[in-house]
């Protein structure tokens, strides 16, 4: 047979088929899309699925009203979310100033700061799915009031939540924690350089046009309403990553009004109502806040001009990959090369756009949302 007569047409480049790499314009990182692996069989290790029932009050949780923490000290019969100093702070406002430079090699700084819990609500049994909108309210508040307290001493304020036990989470009660530092970690220092050289580039806002293009083509939209939107991002690490941002530009949660709070809570809601609804489980995360930079030591910025780069954003990075039981690992090729997902975006968007709006628990007694 002749070479002529085998000649093939060669095959056409298809997102859902073939490996490529996509661009996250916030961190400059690339990640390899695989999405015919996630065919392959799992004979890895399985994780328990959190399907545990805590109970409304827990006498041994540290972080239950009228309860005592570790250290001995009482919490309040606290009535709303609780803020207290982490009995573990990781940061000290005491440390002494310090720096090492040793031929660029060996390199230290000193940072100043502070650690605190925010325990959500005095229901140990609650989550934030299950929380009514006007306890989501309350959180979205409290949120706000640490943010205008620690930017006076601070340039960086990361509100984050660990849920879930298999996500490193040490308490079921609903919880999440505000550090807060004179610097400016790695991972907001470099989207903050990121946004920056885009609008130097493009004379816009990164993160606002990404949201128009994101509202404009709609296959990675899981939910939007008056004020906000939730996507998948193109450039998504984990499997069901999202990413949540204003449909207005903002920099700072301080900046949202009343009517803006309550649509953030009913799409907080909304959305870990759907990640339980996923493979019927509380379902892990890491989520947090990137609200802009402020200027260290108390000094007034106009984020209207100094920030005008950032557009305040919460990721949600869930370690859960085909179950309740099978965790994405970050190991191997994400430790030595890049990171690399396996079902598209678009394919995760789709599975968490279509899920029930109503709570599985509550589907399952009948209750409606
Ligand atoms: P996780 O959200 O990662 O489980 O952390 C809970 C925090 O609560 C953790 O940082 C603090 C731990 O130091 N904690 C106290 O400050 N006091 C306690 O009595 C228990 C836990
Ligand atoms: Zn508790």
């Amino acid at each position: 047979m002749s070479e002529m007569n085998t000649a093939v047409t060669p095959p056409v480049f298809d997102p859902v088929e073939h490996p490529h790499r996509r661009f996250n314009p916030l961190t400059g990182d690339w990640v390899l899309v695989s999405p015919h692996r996630a065919k392959r069989p799992w004979q890895g290790q399985v994780e328990a699925a959190d399907n545990s029932v805590q109970p409304s009050y827990d006498d041994t949780c540290y972080l239950c009203p009228g309860n005592v923490r570790i250290n001995g000290a009482h919490n309040p019969k606290y009535q709303g979310p609780f803020v207290f100093q982490n009995d573990f702070a990781a940061l000290n406002t005491q440390t002494p100033d310090a720096v090492v430079n040793q031929e660029d090699l060996l390199q230290l700084q000193a940072e100043q700061g502070c650690s605190r819990v925010i325990c959500y609500s005095p229901d140990h049994s609650k989550t934030l799915p299950e929380l009514s909108i006007s306890d989501i309210q309350a959180v979205i508040q409290c949120w706000i009031g640490q943010y205008q307290e620690l930017s006076r001493d601070y340039g960086w304020v990361q509100v984050f939540e660990n849920k879930g036990a298999i996500n490193g989470c040490s308490n079921p009660h609903p919880h999440g924690q505000i550090w807060a530092s004179k610097g400016i970690p790695t991972l907001p220092a470099r989207e903050d350089a990121q946004q920056a050289a885009y609008l130097a580039k493009h004379g816009k806002n990164l993160l606002q046009r990404y949201a128009e293009l994101e509202l404009a083509d709609r296959s990675r939209l899981v939910l939007d309403n008056a004020d906000w939107l939730v996507v998948v991002p193109y450039w998504a690490s984990w499997p069901f990553e999202t990413l949540l941002l204003p449909k207005r530009a903002v920099q700072h949660l301080e900046q949202l009004t009343e009517a803006e709070q309550l649509s953030l809570a009913e799409i907080l809601q909304a959305l870990t109502i759907r990640y339980d609804n996923l493979f019927q489980c509380s379902f892990p995360y890491s989520m947090g806040w990137h609200c802009a930079p402020y200027a260290p030591n108390g000094q007034a910025t106009d984020p209207a001009t100094e920030n005008a780069h950032w557009q305040l954003h919460a990721h949600f990075y869930p370690p859960l990959l085909r179950s309740a039981s099978v965790k994405k690992f970050m190991v191997g090729y994400e430790m030595l090369a890049e990171t690399q997902r396996d079902m598209t975006p678009e394919q995760a968007a789709a599975r968490l756009r279509d899920l029930p709006a109503t709570h599985y628990k509550k589907a399952a007694t009948g209750v409606r949302a």
